[in-house]
């Protein structure tokens, strides 16, 4: 199957667009639209002769009102931005497909959760939630997750995060949260980042953030790529099996490639260099084939237990440790289809957590309740009106047959003279009411009154998971999580306000409190004046386990090299023959190699061979790669020894803990790293390899640098690798 045949055939027909065949006029017409389809016309279907000049009163006259071409033209332009999200504004998406496993009949009825024969079609957005729709896709924040899965009862959205946890427990504190965060409102600074006094005002004062803010402050909120993340439902939901039983879940998805995230600095950098880092990162492994995917985990738990845990599992800031709830992969999510237009589906997707299906259902999670109105009224006014749900991109591949009118741009044309029920007058049939057990019922549980407009005391522990999720870290991982904490604090102008942070993260351990301290010219942090007060880490609430390694993304994936970035470094003169014996097993092994020159077109090598470039050192840099490989070759390797731009490429990788391969001559490029040709002497995910270059025309050898290059690369960073701070880059 070729590609565009695989892409056609993930395709669902879709209404509007006359694929779905039940447009007559347009196949009236079909004739006439043939010849029409090549030529440019109004909005009407009125040709247009020309599409460069207005209508004026003479060549070098006034243009005329009566010019409706150009009005229609101009009119429609003004009007094509809509308002962005409120939050989640930057995204990027794509079609795939969901199929389970095996049945989950035992626990829920959803049709699309029965049959591993199914596949059904789904819709994915990734997102920031702070920045602007314009704004660089590596920011520090949290990534939202949403997933539309088009079933034959209905749509189903999954609308979740790459972090399983919030920052607030009550949807009434949200716009808060969310003011907080955004640009300052006197003067819209800044753009897409936590790192200002509004965001740490509102998180020092607000303890039950303490968790949240672990997860934010990690390399989890500066991703990889989009296709490495994992994705959280956040809420406890419920499954609901066709007898009435309820297991409460937790959804996961679980990346195959792994969990990876960028070092800060080189996630600032990209910000610069490539503001759609992860949209372009998407939309080409889709378009190349390489097809990401997700499992599809659950942790269920039976409807008596909801109070085992010593947490409330309706506590949106809590999560279950898969140590004492292991995830069931009950399914795999592959996407393998880009978008057609941007606008018309990534931006006019329509994404709700009250979009179930049966034998789906809530929990009383307050954070979810509230998500719960948020969603239509914020579709309503973003998408202009009521009729959201019949953008193609947002309609259901199931009918739907109701008695709602009119709106904003009703496409449906209802029949018939009735729009009520009952009804004596209509054929009414189609429009039953089922009653009885049939459709989407709510699970009956029982409520407990009073009505109080009061947290639960169940909510009251803000440290204990927080302090797990350290303690989980890998040692670079919590050299990271210490260093955003005070790159974040660093940048808020009110001293009063870093010390309050501090102190609260004293809640959750002294030494990394003391040691964010350290560098913001404040007091050592002192949890008895915390925000909460020292009483307010509560020892009712206690962890069977002090330490969860699923929290950890140290050690992620599957050990493979699939799509990840290598730079080969070349200039005129390098030893072709050497390269090539060594990039056809890197590339074999699924790794996508670029040659990176000092100019684009070809270079020459030293036995006059023509090499492509497919970059300069001045349009990319090393922070779009995830390794560089230096070929060998005396003069090249001389070339690139003088060049600023190549050493400093190398250096920045160096830095940036990733893997470097240098060989023959081209070990002069670590010099100032004071690598040297000793294979044996290079630090952790450096391969030198100082054989006489002719001797790399020996295959052998050059397939086991190739190997320990790939192994290199397959461990995704070295972080623990030595002397990274004293790097100029
Ligand atoms: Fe959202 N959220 N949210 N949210 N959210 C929106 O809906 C809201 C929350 C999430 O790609 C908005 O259509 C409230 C948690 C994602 O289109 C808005 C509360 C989680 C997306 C909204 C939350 C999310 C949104 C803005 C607290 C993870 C992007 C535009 C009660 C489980 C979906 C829109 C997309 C978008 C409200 C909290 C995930 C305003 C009130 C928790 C992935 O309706």
């Amino acid at each position: 199957m070729t590609q565009s045949n695989k892409a056609a055939a993930g395709r669902r027909p879709r209404p509007g667009d006359g694929s779905d065949g039940s447009h007559a006029k347009e196949a009236q017409l079909a004739a006439f639209t043939a010849d029409a389809e090549t030529r440019l016309t109004t909005n009407q279907g009125l040709q247009i002769p020309d599409n460069h000049n207005s209508l004026k009163a003479g060549v070098r006259g006034p243009t005329l009102l009566e010019d409706f071409v150009l009005r229609e033209k101009i009119t429609h332009f003004d009007h094509e931005r809509i308002p962005e999200r409120v939050v989640h504004a930057r995204g990027s998406a794509a079609h795939g497909f969901f199929e389970v496993y095996k049945s989950m009949s035992q626990f829920t009825s959803a049709e699309f959760l029965q049959d591993p024969a199914v596949k059904t079609p789904v819709f994915v957005r990734f997102s920031t939630v702070a920045g602007s729709r314009g704004s660089a896709d590596t920011v520090r924040d949290v990534r939202g997750f949403a997933v539309k899965f088009y079933t034959p009862q209905g749509n189903y959205d999954l609308v979740g995060n790459n972090i399983p946890v919030f920052f607030i427990q009550d949807a009434m504190k949200f716009p808060d949260l969310i003011h907080a965060v955004k640009p300052e409102p006197h003067n819209e600074m800044p753009q897409a980042a936590s790192a200002h006094d509004t965001f740490w005002d509102f998180a020092s004062l607000m303890p039950e953030t303490t968790h949240m803010l672990m997860w934010a402050m990690s390399d989890r909120a500066i991703p990889r790529s989009l296709r490495m993340m994992e994705g959280f439902g956040v809420h406890t939901f419920r499954f609901v099996n066709s007898r009435g039983e309820s297991h409460f879940v937790k959804f996961h998805w679980k990346p195959k490639l792994g969990v990876h995230g960028l070092a800060w600095d080189e996630a600032q950098k990209i910000a610069g260099k490539d503001a759609d880092f992860h949209r372009r990162d998407l939309w080409e492994a889709i378009e190349n084939g390489d097809f990401p995917e997700w499992e599809l985990g659950v942790q269920m738990i039976p409807q008596d237990k909801e109070h085992a845990f010593g947490f409330d599992l309706l506590d949106p800031t809590k999560l279950i440790p898969e140590e004492m709830v292991p995830v069931q992969r009950i399914g795999r999510m592959v996407l393998n289809r880009n978008p057609d237009n941007f606008f018309a589906e990534t931006e006019q997707v329509a994404f709700h957590p009250g979009h179930l299906v049966p034998g789906i259902d809530f929990s009383n999670d307050p954070l979810l309740q509230g998500r719960l109105f948020s969603y239509t009224d914020t579709q309503i006014s973003r998408l202009g009106g009521a009729n959201f749900h019949e953008l193609p991109i947002n309609k259901g591949v199931c009918p739907f047959h109701n008695f709602q009118r009119d709106g904003m741009h009703r496409q449906t044309i209802a029949r018939g003279q009735v729009a009520y029920e009952p009804n004596s007058l209509g054929d009414g049939k189609e429009f039953r009411v089922d009653g009885g057990h049939a459709g989407f019922q709510s699970f009956p549980e029982e409520t407990e009154p009073p009505k109080v407009r009061r947290r639960s005391p169940s909510f009251d522990d803000h440290f204990t998971q927080a302090r797990l999720f350290f303690n989980s870290q890998s040692a670079a991982e919590k050299e990271h999580l210490i260093a955003a904490f005070r790159f974040e604090l660093s940048k808020v102008e009110v001293p009063a306000v870093r010390q309050r942070m501090v102190d609260n993260l004293a809640h959750v351990d002294e030494k990394l409190a003391r040691r964010v301290a350290e560098v913001l010219g404040i007091q050592a942090p002192d949890a008895k004046a915390a925000a909460g007060r020292a009483g307010f880490r509560d020892h009712r609430f206690t962890l069977p386990i002090d330490e969860s390694p699923a929290l950890s993304m140290a050690g992620s994936g599957d050990g493979s090299v699939k799509t990840r970035k290598v730079a080969i470094l070349v200039a005129d003169g390098i030893d072709s023959a050497s390269l090539k014996a060594i990039r056809e097993p890197i590339e074999q092994a699924g790794a996508r190699c670029l040659v990176v020159g000092p100019r684009l077109g070809t270079i020459v090598s030293a036995s006059k061979r023509q090499l492509e470039v497919d970059a300069t050192f001045a349009n990319t840099s090393s922070v779009m790669f995830d390794a560089v490989l230096v070929p060998a070759g005396a003069q090249s390797a001389k070339t690139l020894v003088e060049s600023g731009d190549a050493v400093h490429f190398v250096l920045e990788a160096y830095k940036h803990c990733k893997a470097i391969c240098a060989v023959g001559e081209g070990v002069q490029l670590l010099a100032t790293l004071g690598v040297g040709p000793d294979p044996k002497a290079a630090p952790a995910g450096v391969v030198v390899a100082s054989t006489p270059v002719t001797n790399l025309g020996d295959t052998t050898a050059a397939v086991r640098i190739a190997q320990d290059f790939v192994a290199a690369i397959a461990q995704h960073r070295h972080w623990g690798r030595a002397h990274v701070d004293g790097v100029p880059a």
